[in-house]
């Protein structure tokens, strides 16, 4: 007879994700919302939280504020799937790249996928600036007070950004 070990290490490893999303062009918190529940339908993914959004302004990009916020996600897909699914959302949230920093519709950045280090041409994970700012760190410290440390967040307590109702 075949034991329950067994069985269990033949499941796909199943990661924790952290996913930041921001937005400045058109209506940005429908864009979060609609890119959060469009998270439901990537496979063998699901959403375990979701922060609060914030609302800052740009930082070395222009336009209109930005509301930003920090998406959970327990996945079995490899990070590279997971970003491709991700960038598969950006578009269809009519998401342009007219010039680096632009003012999008959408952007979805893959933050932290569990504890892995990740640095290829297409994917560097942890995400290269999220250590520099507060519309990153504010919303991962509220879903996950244990991957920010006090240091980190006073680190970015200077830039102004302002939680609103998600609803
Ligand atoms: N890429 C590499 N690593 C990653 C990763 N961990 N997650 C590659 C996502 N993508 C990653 O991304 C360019 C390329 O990065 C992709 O092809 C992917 O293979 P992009 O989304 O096309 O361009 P981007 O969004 O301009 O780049 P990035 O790195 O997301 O920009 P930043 O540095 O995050 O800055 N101010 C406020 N207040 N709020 C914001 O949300 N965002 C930015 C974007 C600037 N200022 C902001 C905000
Ligand atoms: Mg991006």
């Amino acid at each position: 007879m075949v034991g329950l070990t067994q069985y269990r290490s033949c499941a796909p490893e199943r990661v924790t994700a952290f996913v930041g999303l921001g937005a400045n062009l058109g209506d940005a918190a429908e864009a979060l919302h609609a890119a959060i529940k469009a998270f439901d339908d990537i496979p063998l993914t699901q959403v375990r939280a979701v922060s609060s959004f914030y609302r800052s302004q740009p930082i070395d990009s222009s336009g209109p504020d930005y509301l930003n916020a920090v998406a959970e996600l327990q996945t079995a897909l490899t990070a590279p799937a997971l970003l491709c699914h991700l960038q598969a959302i950006e578009q269809r949230a009519g998401r342009e790249r007219p010039y680096r920093n632009a003012p999008r519709t959408l952007d979805l950045d893959l933050l932290l996928f569990g504890s892995a280090r990740i640095d290829s041409p297409a994917l560097t994970v942890p995400h290269p600036r999220m250590a520099q700012r507060a519309f990153v760190l504010q919303p991962l410290a509220e879903i996950a007070p244990g991957r920010v440390t006090p240091a980190e967040l006073d680190a970015v307590a200077a830039q102004a950004i302002v939680r609103v109702k998600n609803s």
